[in-house]
């Protein structure tokens, strides 16, 4: 019988506004498919997706999706303390949702500190190539990034673009501190039987 060793996992959070695309961005990732449906707010979720790093190791990532809507977010405390990179989505249409970022951010730091690693990710920029005019330019969105230090990506869970690269990116970092901070070890050559 071959013995199958465990892959050793990442755990990334999705945070942010209700309705900014978390959950689609998730299906996207992890199915490669959006699909059109009435709008249904999550209470609480998870995606589990085997992926090969940038250092030729193969991970589980463990992707949480939380609850965007104020009056379901009770249990965002217990998932931030055991997630390792964190994803803080806001929508291009939404000007509230990118203003809602720093009470993200805020939860985070109280509860994990300043180092974890945090991706700031502008979602539905499919929209700008229709009638729909973006509320939160670039410049905003970057000068709030690179104040707070966060990683900044633009993606559409519609059309799939840059969502791989996004959460890869994210997943890499929380590796890395992850072995920085002893929760993971440095890969030693060969490891799945
Ligand atoms: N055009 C476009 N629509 C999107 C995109 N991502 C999500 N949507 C739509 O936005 C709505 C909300 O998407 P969800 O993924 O459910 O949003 P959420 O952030 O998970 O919301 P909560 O679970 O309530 O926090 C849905 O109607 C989606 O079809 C995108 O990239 N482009
Ligand atoms: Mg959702």
């Amino acid at each position: 019988m071959t013995k199958m060793k465990k892959l050793p996992s990442i755990g990334l959070c999705l945070l942010g506004s209700g309705a900014v695309g978390k959950s689609c961005l998730a299906v996207q990732y992890h199915h490669g498919i959006f699909e059109e449906h009435d709008y249904d707010p999550t209470i609480q979720d998870v995606h589990r997706k085997n992926v090969r790093l940038n250092d030729k190791r193969e991970y589980c990532l463990e992707i949480q999706d939380t609850a965007g809507e104020p009056e379901l977010r009770g249990l965002l405390e217990e998932i931030i303390e055991t997630s390792e990179g964190f994803m803080i989505v806001y929508s291009v249409l939404d000007k509230r949702s990118f203003e809602e970022v720093t009470l993200f951010l805020d939860m985070i730091w109280k509860v994990r500190g300043k180092e974890v690693p945090i991706m700031l990710v502008a979602n539905k920029i499919d929209t700008l190539s229709t009638e729909q005019a973006r509320v939160i330019s670039k410049e905003d969105a970057q000068r709030l990034a690179h104040i707070h230090q966060l990683m900044y990506q633009e993606t559409s869970a519609k059309t799939g673009e840059n969502v791989k690269t996004s959460f890869v990116a994210l997943a890499e970092k929380a590796r890395d501190n992850m072995i920085l901070t002893g929760k993971l070890k440095k890969p030693s050559g060969c490891q799945i039987a």
